[in-house]
């Protein structure tokens, strides 16, 4: 049974970005309702009613992974573990955005799989054939008609955006070789309640796993998970090791390990979402009220990073260009538009000193301490990050 924890009212689409404000645009702009439910019986976190995709991955999609320095460094190390640990032949990337991962491997040993055609066209000019489809059993059948069997799969950040996970794990199952591997992560429940960091919800986030819902998930499709590691990545992420139940491989501790830990930190009761959302209501409070104390005392405050995450802070905070002048973020395609839901402008980054602000609310907590290092000037002339994880406080 799916039980609903948490509500955090009318939002919008992530990628929606837009160019301008006026009535017209605005009047185009989707919403939906970000209610938050667990399921009693495999023990997963879910978005309650999930945006249809389509609308989302579209070939206008903003989000550059290799935009942060911490992520190409993390994607290499991965890359080069992966190669050195299962020495695979043929590897394919699920959600290879820019191709900041596959830029690791060797274009004849590796296909990729991406939706947006935007980002599926950067990776096919670079020679990386790249399917711009939706993973299902249909592509999964055509690939292997056309590459044969594979490997190695890698996933960042896409598995838990695919509203029917059976279907994810199917095509798995179709596309592995007897002894392949799939490698997947995405940000950790366990995270998530640990660091009070709710804005891991949006749209694209249908789900968030733990270790218990993926070991159900995966059971029901002829798999089996034969290691699992929690990464300090996007503010707390879980990888998981996915082979076909009768692969050579035996599992690692660590599955016992991080079992043992899900069940110790009561990730399989209800009253655990419960007592998150009560804590999500308080950080709303807090925040709200720092950033009116500022705007009293008429402290300049913008905010670092137009995140997705962060759509989900500003619309159930109801935060708009009236407490945060700006937004900056280095990606291009996102400089002179506007955020989705609260319409605050974005900007290039800027020299923070000369422009007198004040404080920056981190957008992108998840890279504060490579932001830390870039504004270095910013900390040293007195200016100040806010932060809602894992309480709201300045820094
Ligand atoms: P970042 C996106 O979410 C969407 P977002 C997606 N659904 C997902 O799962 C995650 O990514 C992985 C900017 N920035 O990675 C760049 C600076 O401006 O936290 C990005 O726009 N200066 C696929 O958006 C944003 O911040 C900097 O110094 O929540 C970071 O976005 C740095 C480091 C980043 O993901």
């Amino acid at each position: 049974m799916k039980k609903t924890f948490l509500n955090l009212l009318k939002q919008p689409i992530t990628n929606s970005y837009l160019s301008n404000i006026k009535s017209s645009t605005l009047k185009r702009e989707i919403f939906y309702n970000l209610s938050l439910t667990f399921d009693t019986n495999n023990y997963l976190v879910s978005i309650k009613k999930p945006v249809n995709p389509k609308s989302q991955y579209t070939d206008k999609y903003a989000h550059r992974a290799s935009e942060s320095k911490t992520m190409n460094m993390a994607f290499k190390k991965i890359a080069s573990k992966l190669k050195k640990k299962f020495k695979p032949s043929l590897s394919m990337e699920i959600g290879s955005n820019d191709g900041v991962f596959l830029k690791n491997f060797n274009k004849k040993n590796v296909v990729a799989v991406e939706p947006c055609k935007n980002l599926a066209k950067i990776t096919n000019k670079k020679g990386y054939l790249t399917f711009d489809k939706f993973w299902d059993v249909n592509l999964a059948n055509e690939i292997i008609k056309k590459k044969g069997k594979i490997d190695l799969v890698y996933s960042a950040n896409t598995i838990s955006h695919i509203p029917n996970l059976n279907q994810v794990f199917k095509a798995i199952e179709v596309c592995l070789n007897k002894n392949g591997v799939f490698v997947f992560e995405d940000p950790y429940i366990g995270s998530v309640i640990k660091n009070n960091s709710y804005d891991q919800f949006y749209d694209e986030h249908v789900h968030l796993f733990s270790f218990l819902s993926i070991s159900n998930i995966v059971k029901k499709n002829n798999l089996k998970i034969i290691d699992v590691e929690i990464l300090e990545t996007h503010g707390g992420s879980i990888r998981f090791y996915v082979t076909k139940k009768d692969a050579i491989y035996k599992s690692s501790k660590n599955v016992n390990r991080i079992y043992n830990n899900e069940i110790k930190n009561k990730l399989n009761n209800f009253s655990t979402y419960k007592l998150f959302s009560n804590r999500v209501k308080k950080s709303k409070k807090n925040l709200l009220s720092l950033l009116k104390n500022l705007k009293k005392k008429n402290k300049k405050v913008i905010s670092y990073g137009a995140t997705y995450k962060s759509a989900t802070i500003f619309n159930y905070c109801n935060i708009g260009s009236e407490l945060i002048s700006f937004v900056t973020d280095s990606t291009k395609n996102k400089q002179g538009k506007f955020t989705p839901g609260k319409h605050i402008p974005i900007k290039p980054p800027c020299d923070m000193v000369k422009e007198k602000i004040d404080y920056a609310f981190l957008g992108a907590w998840n890279f504060v301490n490579e932001i830390k290092i870039k504004e270095k000037k910013f900390l040293k002339n007195g200016g100040k990050f806010i932060t809602h994880v894992p309480r709201v406080k300045v820094i």
